[in-house]
């Protein structure tokens, strides 16, 4: 889509200022430290952090897909998903590969270049491996980036993912440890974290975010990012979901978060994870195009395209034309780098641990 925005040239649009050395050693005081700043301070320096490593007017697009919806034995309190909430949604079973290869196909016209496939799982069962696997298989075969979110993974499934040929897995750790036990009772932080090390420790790519509007607190939205920065590895992709308030669910009437405190929650994961891609994730039909375009100055460059996420509505690629006409903004195009901005240690063979 051509804008009517005047462009600078790459020199000058990008900082000539280093990348900043990636940190791993947070404190709560110092996330708070940055959360607390006065707004305009925070945006100039997440808006320069995000330059010295990004084009800022490129956005990366992610397209989601049910491939099984419904029926979850989970409790997570935000989620249409889940059997312990009377949602109204229709369970079903898991999808035909076929048709996900052909809804990728769709998503791939209109210009996603990453296709995340997500399964209201605890974690994947045996039996439905081979057809997860041929999933991935098949959407890398039409030239796009892949992502599945299925819940707990075993090693197991971990390898025959990362041998099927998977970038990223998704797994969130939806907010702080302290808030979490509020949001979910079936599987501890802990759980979370342990599928997150071996995502990494596999190779394959580590998608991990999270949630706010929940009622949480601004000291659990920083140790959530603490937690995430902390990683011996930052993620490659974090999605900062502002929550989707469903009704039957136990989160329904959470009071909103207000838009600036969520650009602030974007500014800060842009600081703490510099070579990020930071995606501004569920929620954005409730946004206005000015609180997107200050997230997008806050340092977000990915955004899920396409009028649905797993169940609840998402813009739909008209008005996301608009927004990025207006906004001078371009979709990013693939990475054909394979491994554009890992940090060290990034790839260890989990095959190469399992042999010895
Ligand atoms: N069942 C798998 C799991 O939970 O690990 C994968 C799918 S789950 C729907 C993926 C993530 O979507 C959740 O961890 C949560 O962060 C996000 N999510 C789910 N429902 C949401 C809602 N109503 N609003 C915002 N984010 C939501
Ligand atoms: C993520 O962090 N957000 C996406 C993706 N990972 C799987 C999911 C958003 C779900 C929003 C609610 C719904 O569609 O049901
Ligand atoms: Fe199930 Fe995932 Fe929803 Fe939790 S977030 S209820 S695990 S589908």
């Amino acid at each position: 889509m051509t804008s009517s925005v005047t462009r600078l040239d790459t020199a000058a649009r990008t900082s000539s200022r280093a990348a900043p050395a990636l940190r791993h050693d947070w404190t709560r005081a110092d996330v708070l430290g940055l959360y607390n700043l006065p707004f305009m301070d925070l945006l100039f320096r997440a808006q320069t952090v995000h330059r010295a490593s990004f084009d800022p007017n490129k956005v990366q697009k992610s397209r989601l897909l049910s491939i099984k919806t419904g029926g979850c034995a989970e409790d997570c309190g935000y989620c249409s998903q889940s059997a312990h909430h009377k949602t109204g949604l229709k369970a079903s079973k898991l999808m035909e590969v076929e048709r996900v290869i052909a809804e990728a196909k769709k998503a791939k016209a209109q210009g996603a270049t990453r296709y995340c496939m997500g399964a209201a799982w605890r974690s994947p069962k045996a039996r439905d491996m081979d057809t997860v696997v041929a999933m991935v298989e098949g959407v890398k075969a039409l030239g796009m980036e892949t992502c599945m979110t299925l819940g707990m993974l075993s090693d197991d499934d971990i390898v025959k993912l990362r041998d099927a040929g998977l970038d990223y897995y998704n797994h969130n750790i939806d907010t702080s440890e302290a808030y979490y036990e509020k949001i979910i009772t079936t599987r501890t932080y802990a759980d979370r974290l342990e599928t997150l090390a071996r995502v990494r420790e596999s190779g394959i790519k580590v998608c991990s975010g999270g949630i706010v509007g929940m009622g949480e607190g601004r000291e659990d939205r920083a140790d959530m990012l603490m937690t995430l920065a902390n990683l011996d590895v930052h993620p490659e992709s974090v999605p900062i979901n502002m929550l989707v308030a469903i009704p039957g669910t136990p989160l329904e009437h959470a009071e909103r978060i207000d838009p600036i405190d969520f650009v602030r929650t974007i500014a800060v994961a842009r600081i703490m994870m510099p070579k990020a891609f930071v995606r501004l994730s569920a929620g954005r039909t409730e946004m206005s195009d000015e609180t997107q375009a200050l997230c997008f100055f806050a340092g977000a460059n990915s955004i899920f395209v396409g009028d649905t996420l797993l169940t609840a509505d998402n813009p739909g690629d008209d008005k996301d034309s608009r927004l990025f006409a207006k906004l001078g903004l371009e979709a990013l195009e693939l990475d054909r780098d394979p491994s554009p901005h890992r940090e060290p240690g990034t790839s260890a063979g989990l095959q190469d641990a399992r042999q010895s």
